[in-house]
């Protein structure tokens, strides 16, 4: 049974005679679906063909995993739906990476994977590969219209699951049954509320909250995906917990708020993790406490193993997987969050005891992280002093916090994987959700670009702003083209550091500066490169020009200009990623003993 009521659907009603592709298109249009992100090809042109009647727009960008990330970026920062479509075989392929980064962001992509023809499969045609089998570990559900009459049933509940289970869903459909007669009804989105978990756990979860001396409140992406941040609000003022974010999740929690210390994990805040350190219960609220999210970082192994540990997610999959935990809730963050309200609102708090002196640490523990980033102008291990100290660039650090300071209001950051970009997280900071767009626990360079402009098209009124190392960025500025083409504005702010810096650290930390494939020689001129491809391209040099020359760049998207700002920084590199996963060299063949660590 369908819940949503009917009124407001454009879809055509009832039973009747229609084309596969028609009822393809229908059944985007009874979804809602209003942008599709991809490349042209021949397996699916009969229904592409029906797109500007159905109020779609085709969204042609310069490759697959670009559209991949676009509809990723799309559905981060709407709620709703990405829709992604391509050629069958090469062009799907190319959706691989874009896919298992969307289901690591835990975004409701629909990957629509036109197939080679169902007579021809399985002869090694053009244009084949099984579609299925690739896809199968990096979605949430597959469909496969084995019958072209089926294609609006299977199309409905691709979309259906990929909400219900918030990630990636793989709509397969061999190329053939795009055409035909069939009969069918278009199906409505089947619209399902999620509560806030059972009965008994809520109130165990209460009992913990309200004996607590120390709660601290760790808000993650559920917060963001629920649009619930007023509900984390209202819970961490009534406990007055100091509330930190879990990792690349900064928009969780508003940052101006009095209770926000900063994110937890790699670059986090101090303040976070000194503070979640003392907590003898914490409440985790809406995430799934991923592994790599709770790591030491700067010296410092802050996650309290003594405490109460309770767990919110909508995922019962996730509920002590990583952690052991005190109480697992299965529900969604806001509704929990306002069950839990309701049973603590005018109990006696333990915690209101100690109240003053708890807000007194956390002040104290804000103030002086904050101090130490003002400090913090540069990296201080020796290779990086001698670096930078010969060069004339800028400090990725000072040039981060300058960043920070221009940000305009209610602007979309996306981040990608690369040292720069992972010490941003210490100086991004967010008033609303569904804000920052980093790229998750997939990690993929060459995430944040096309991310950042899939977004901007779901919210063009918004400052649009991508990070991304000149790595990433060789591997992404051809979405440049998109941009242009499409008219979608986008800031880039690209990180040029001559070097794959990430991978570098790990080679000055492990491999006595044994620099292999880490440089990033005779790059070309990234500005000159984005005008050439009819975008605006600012070489910066100098600190005080950052500033400036972001909110020049932010307003410009309003005269609908693409702005490429290439930040001329020292080689300088902060913390490794993985420092928790690298050892030191063992060599035992004679031949490779010059490599032995000494
Ligand atoms: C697709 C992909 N390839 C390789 C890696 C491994 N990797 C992680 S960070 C990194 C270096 C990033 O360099 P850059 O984008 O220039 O940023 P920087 O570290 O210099 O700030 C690499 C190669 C990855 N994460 N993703
Ligand atoms: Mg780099």
């Amino acid at each position: 049974m369908n819940t949503m009521t009917d009124s407001n659907n454009l879809a055509v009603q009832g039973r009747q005679k229609m084309t596969p592709s028609e009822a393809f298109v229908e059944t985007l249009v009874a979804q809602g679906v209003t942008d599709v992100f991809g490349i042209v090809g021949s397996a699916y042109m009969d229904a592409l063909d029906l797109f500007p009647q159905a109020g779609i727009r085709f969204i042609s960008v310069a490759h697959e995993q670009g559209g991949g990330h676009m509809a990723d970026g799309y559905a981060r920062v709407s709620g709703r739906h990405g829709v992604c479509i391509a050629q069958n075989g090469p062009g799907i392929t190319n959706f691989v990476t874009s896919t298992a980064a969307a289901f690591w962001a835990h975004s409701p992509v629909v990957v629509v994977t036109p197939e080679t023809g169902s007579m021809t499969l399985g002869l090694g045609g053009f244009q084949e590969t099984e579609q299925l089998p690739i896809f199968s570990k990096i979605t949430k559900y597959q469909a496969h219209v084995n019958n072209r009459a089926r294609m609006a049933e299977l199309t409905g509940r691709a979309f259906d699951r990929a909400m219900h289970e918030m990630g990636p869903a793989q709509l397969n459909i061999p190329r053939d049954f795009f055409y035909g007669d069939i009969e069918c009804e278009i199906p409505r989105p089947l619209t399902i509320e999620r509560g806030a978990g059972g009965d008994a756990s809520l109130d165990q979860a209460a009992a913990l909250l309200a004996k607590a001396n120390f709660p601290v409140i760790l808000a993650g992406g559920g917060i963001v995906m629920g649009d619930t941040q007023a509900d984390a609000v209202a819970l961490a003022e009534l406990l007055q917990a100091p509330v930190c974010a879990s990792y690349l999740h900064n928009d969780a929690f508003p940052s101006r708020h009095p209770l926000w210390c900063g994110p937890l994990g790699y670059q986090g805040s101090k303040a976070a993790m000194r503070l979640i350190a003392r907590a003898d219960v914490v409440l985790a609220l809406g995430t799934r406490l991923g592994p790599f999210g709770t790591l030491p970082q700067h010296g410092l192994d802050y996650w309290p193993k003594d405490a109460q540990i309770i767990q919110i997610d909508a995922d019962p999959r996730m509920l002590g997987l990583v952690k052991p935990i005190s109480v697992g809730i299965c529900g969604d963050a806001g509704a929990a969050a306002r069950a839990l309200v309701a049973r603590l609102e005018g109990k006696t708090l333990a915690c209101s005891a100690n109240r003053d002196a708890r807000l007194a640490t956390l002040r104290d523990e804000r103030r002086a992280w904050e101090a130490e980033l003002d400090g913090w102008t540069h990296e201080k291990d020796p290779w990086s002093v001698e670096v930078s100290a010969q060069s004339a660039h800028m400090h990725p650090r000072q040039m981060l916090r300058e960043l920070e300071r221009a940000m305009p209001d209610g602007a979309m950051v996306s981040t990608d994987i690369g040292n720069i970009c992972s010490v941003s997280n210490s100086y991004l900071r967010f008033e609303r959700p569904r804000s920052m767009f980093a790229a998750m626990s997939f990690g993929n360079c060459g995430y944040a670009f096309p991310t950042i402009v899939g977004a901007k098209v779901a919210a063009m009124d918004r400052p649009a702003i991508a990070y991304v190392g000149d790595g990433a960025w060789g591997m992404s500025f051809g979405e440049l083209q998109t941009c242009v083409r499409e008219a979608i504005p986008v800031t880039a702010v690209v990180f040029n550091n001559g070097q794959w810096g990430a991978e570098k650290k790990n080679h000055v930390d492990f491999y006595e500066n044994r620099f292999i494939g880490v440089n990033l020689d005779r790059q070309p001129s990234w500005a000159a490169v984005a005008k050439a491809m009819g975008a605006e391209g600012v070489r910066i040099d100098k600190v005080s020009d950052v500033g400036p020359a972001l909110r020049a760049a932010a307003a410009a998207q309003r005269d609908g200009k693409t702005t490429v700002l290439e930040m001329m920084v020292t080689r300088e590199l902060g913390d490794p990623f993985r420092r928790d996963a690298l050892s030191l060299p063992v060599r035992h063949l004679a031949k490779y003993k010059a490599t032995a660590a000494k």
